[in-house]
């Protein structure tokens, strides 16, 4: 049914037969507008299977998605939101980078606040940028809860949150002792934690340095549980606790569900601990990291590690607890599984009972049993130990299958049936193949390629829908391809990266739709159903401050605006903005005063957004219905500034602007003379 050959009257029956667009299924029994929708498909060029996927992706003007995409926004350092299957781009909420539109970092006090909090001691400068690579939702008993997003930063080490009430970043943890985070961001099934494993190993000393030659001494991977409040979301520094692992590369890791909860998986490579040095005599990194057959799952016990928590086995470093390496060990609280060279993705099954595992240079997909990792551990079921001593679990009886599924498997994601969909880095291709019976497949069945379709090209992560939670239903994957070459109209020399959506409802999977995306490196998404997203505000209550949800203090109402001077050296200005004015609109200070300028959006309805930018001193605000924001400059520079709202609020939009006036100290102006 889908052969581009077939006319287009049987091409379109087929149409019919998919019948996902229930208006033109309707229009289409007449045929007269069957005729209509033929002669569009003829006049565009298009294949039957082409007209099907543009059907399949449609969603009407006004209409919602069913899926909302949180897509990581890579060197942006920020999270971009995307609709499925219409893959239209619908927000940015900027976490590490600041943004114009928003006024994220551009002068107002509380995104200032967050930026500066995400800039700890650890680091020596106040940071400019992330690398977001894994997208979070909080989860309730394994689902979506549509609360809460967490997404780390690979460069710097750092977590941000966003809440989804009004989308916005409220904070950033600096994680110590990480320099960098990769494994992670995964939440436990009951958003009881957040788990982020650094990636590449920081020497634990007092500066973070120790010459490389004292690497498996010195040197340290870092598994980081960063308590959740339940309330509202926050990372609770005081409960949240560290586990030092070996020097091992650690890479992506998932957090255990059902069958699984209590663990968290995490792959490894260079368990070589090769240290480059190519101009020094030494093999580049590249060449001593892949030297080995095997590197190591890791598989932590981090209900247990609550227990030695409890027990006071930690120590205090730099401001969390940590459970040091020999104390893991003697503990029991980690063990080590074989996995086939340079693994990439470590996944857990919609069951809880599979962990599927890749090696970029394995062609196969390794599937390990849970209950069989469990009682291999009871039984103390080792084919040995590591160098650190660390117990590595008999493979053989922990392995459940493996499937071989083509050229450098990266990341799996699932279908909610059984299945498993794995993205393959150098076929370009998404294979989906079949778990075991405790997946509910049948023994006959199981461990088998089942499927697969190209995809352009360059594949890293992929996300099926809600696929990696406990209601995966596998409606649709969305494969994540870095450097689009030859896809879209050359505009220049660096490529917008692609995202493609396919289909899998149909009984071959298939490419309907291409997004080209214009930042880069959008690692990973998470694909929610819309219907989960059930706290979004589109007002905020008058008077309040977004960080905290909570009223304003510094808020006015309207006809208590005022100009306050009674500290010498500081103005503060109480501010309201409404269409289509600021009051007060004209404001004089002196030279060198401190402005404050505390301004509220009196405006009580969805649309009413104003912006309050000050040419000259880098500001620019957001300000939504309802929300307070203090934005305080040195009024270092004399001048007439004229200040304006940024948002086309209103047919007087234009009028929406005032004067701040910064009259030249005498003091100043004799010096200067
Ligand atoms: S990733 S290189 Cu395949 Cu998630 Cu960060
Ligand atoms: Cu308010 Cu323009």
């Amino acid at each position: 049914m889908r052969q581009p050959s077939m006319s287009f009257a049987r091409g379109w029956k087929g149409l019919l037969a998919v019948a996902v667009v229930g208006a033109f299924a309707v229009v289409a029994c007449d045929q007269g507008a069957e005729g209509d929708i033929n002669a569009i498909i003829e006049d565009r060029g298009l294949t039957v299977e082409q007209a099907e996927g543009a059907l399949l992706t449609y969603v009407p003007p006004g209409e919602y998605d069913p899926y909302i995409m949180v897509s990581s926004g890579g060197h942006s350092g920020n999270i971009h939101l995307v609709g499925v299957p219409s893959m239209r781009m619908l927000k940015t909420i900027p976490v590490f980078t600041p943004e114009s539109w928003s006024g994220y970092g551009q002068g107002s006090d509380l995104s200032e606040l967050v930026l500066e909090e995400g800039s700890s001691d650890k680091q020596a400068r106040k940071l400019a940028w992330g690398d977001t690579h894994h997208p979070a939702i909080s989860e309730t008993a394994g689902e979506y809860d549509g609360r809460w997003v967490y997404i780390q930063d690979r460069a710097n080490g750092r977590l941000g949150f966003v809440e989804l009430r009004d989308f916005k970043t409220k904070q950033i943890i600096d994680i110590p002792n990480a320099q960098t985070t990769h494994g992670g961001a995964f939440v436990t099934p009951n958003s009881e934690y957040i788990h982020v494993s650094a990636m590449t190993p920081r020497p634990q000393t007092e500066d973070g340095y120790a010459p490389l030659e004292e690497y498996a001494e010195k040197y340290r991977g870092i598994s980081s549980f960063l308590a959740i409040n339940q309330d509202n979301g926050r990372i609770d520094m005081d409960r949240s606790f560290q586990l030092e692992l070996p020097p091992y590369t650690h890479d992506l890791s998932d957090a255990g569900k059902l069958g699984s909860e209590g663990l968290v998986f995490i792959g490894s490579y260079n368990t070589e601990m090769a240290i480059g040095g190519n101009l020094e005599g030494g093999d580049p990194l590249e060449v001593g990291a892949s030297a080995n057959d095997f590197d190591f799952l890791h598989v932590i016990d981090w209900k247990m590690a609550e227990q030695v928590i409890a027990d006071g086995k930690y120590e205090e470093r730099n401001g969390i607890r940590l459970i040091p390496l020999q104390t893991v060990i003697d503990e029991g609280l980690l063990h080590l599984i074989r996995e086939p060279r340079s693994p990439h993705g470590a996944d857990v099954d919609p069951t809880g009972n599979y962990v599927v595992v890749s090696g970029k240079l394995d062609p196969q997909v390794s599937i390990y049993d849970v209950d069989e990792i469990r009682t291999a551990i009871a039984d103390e079921n080792f084919e040995g130990t590591d160098s650190f001593g660390i117990p590595i679990l008999d493979f053989d009886s922990v392995l459940a299958g493996q499937v071989e599924v083509g050229l450098g498997p990266l990341h799996t994601q699932f279908d909610g049936q059984g299945n498993g969909f794995v993205s393959l880095f150098l076929d370009s291709a998404v294979a989906k193949f079949s778990l075991g019976e405790k997946a509910g497949i049948e023994a006959d069945d199981a461990f088998k390629l089942i499927d697969k379709v190209d995809v352009h090209y360059n594949i890293g992560h992929l996300a099926a829908t809600e696929g990696d939670t406990v209601a995966a239903d596998g409606k649709y994957v969305v494969a994540l391809n870095k450097w689009s070459i030859d896809r879209f109209p050359v505009i220049g020399t660096l490529k917008p990266q692609n995202f493609q959506l396919i289909e899998n409802d149909a009984e071959k999977m298939r490419v309907i739709y291409d997004m080209p995306v214009g930042f880069g490196e959008p690692h990973y998404v998470q694909i929610m159903r819309m219907d989960r997203l059930t706290d979004a505000i589109e007002t905020y209550e008058p008077g309040t401050e977004p960080l905290t949800m909570t009223a304003s203090d510094v808020a006015v109402v309207s006809g208590e605006e005022r100009i306050d001077t009674s500290t010498p050296g500081e103005v503060h200005v109480y501010m309201s903005a409404t269409r289509s004015h600021f009051t007060p609109d004209t404001i004089r200070v002196k030279q060198g005063d401190e402005v404050f300028f505390h301004v509220t959006n009196i405006e009580t309805i969805p649309d009413g957004t104003h912006g309050f930018a000050v040419p000259g001193y880098n500001v620019q605000a957001s300000l939504d219905p309802g929300e307070v924001v203090t934005i305080n400059i040195t009024a270092d520079t004399p001048g007439s500034y004229a200040f304006y709202c940024t948002e086309f609020c209103s047919a007087l939009h234009l009028e929406m602007q005032g004067w701040l006036l910064v009259e030249p100290s005498t003091a100043v102006t004799a010096l200067a003379n």
